[in-house]
């Protein structure tokens, strides 16, 4: 099954989904085999920095779990993964992160096969600089702001994006608000992954009950992976 095809299926059977994040250049190898057990998709990424196919092809020997490209250069693609989140930072204003990587990288895209999955991705303030606001040379969007969040939102759905991304930032101090998660969902008709700063079961239960679709979680994980089991989802909330 295609990856959009499981985010669309669990969505409407109401199960929602957790996403660990997982860095290369951070994670460790002892702690994958609990983390790709707790979490329904394995997401492959980081800011900076390479090292994603040798992640996957470890990951190969652990866990049957879709393993989702979610990076942050252009060297990070590799064929190997499952599905690729083919993303453009929509709360930018630099062409760079909107449409000058995304070309960069598109030919190789398009001639490996993989899936590929359009992704309109937010980013919002959340307290601390975030090293992908810094990597993409561009500002969030001020979390107050809702109605520019709901309306980047709704641009991305009309653009044709099949998955909207709300983005604190990795190890941010304030997640994405759960009355701007409740706003955005009300209004677009498209699976929304919120990510960013989400450190207990509760605050992913929360994010869920507020209309989330997936969760991700990455810095708190590469923390305290002994507290993963924890955040196991049940089906549900
Ligand atoms: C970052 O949204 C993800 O891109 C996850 O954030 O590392 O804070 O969990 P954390």
């Amino acid at each position: 099954m295609s990856l959009l095809s499981f985010i669309q299926q669990s969505r409407s059977e109401k199960r929602k989904l957790l996403a660990v994040l997982l860095d290369p250049e951070k994670v460790k190898a002892e702690t994958l085999p609990l983390l790709a057990d707790v979490a329904d998709l394995l997401f492959l990424g980081s800011s900076t920095g390479n090292g994603t196919g040798e992640l996957v092809r470890t990951l190969r020997g652990i866990t049957s779990k879709p393993l989702v490209l979610f990076p942050g250069q252009i060297d990070q693609f590799t064929e190997e993964a499952d599905a690729l989140l083919f993303l453009s930072v929509l709360s930018s204003r630099n062409p760079e992160m909107l449409i000058g990587r995304q070309t960069a990288v598109a030919r190789r895209v398009k001639e490996s096969r993989i899936e590929a999955v359009p992704m309109g991705y937010i980013l919002i303030d959340g307290g601390t600089e975030s090293s992908v606001s810094k990597a993409s040379c561009s500002q969030p969007i001020a979390a107050w702001d809702t109605d520019t969040i709901v309306d980047t939102a709704i641009a991305a759905q009309l653009l044709g994006k099949q998955l909207v991304y709300l983005e604190a930032g990795s190890g941010a101090k304030h997640p994405v608000s759960l009355d701007t998660i409740v706003a955005v969902c009300s209004r677009i008709d498209i699976p929304l992954i919120v990510g960013g700063g989400i450190r207990t079961p509760e605050m992913m239960r929360a994010a869920f009950a507020a209309g989330a679709d997936i969760v991700v979680i990455g810095n708190h994980f590469e923390q305290h992976p002994e507290t993963a089991l924890q955040f196991r989802i049940q089906n549900q909330i």
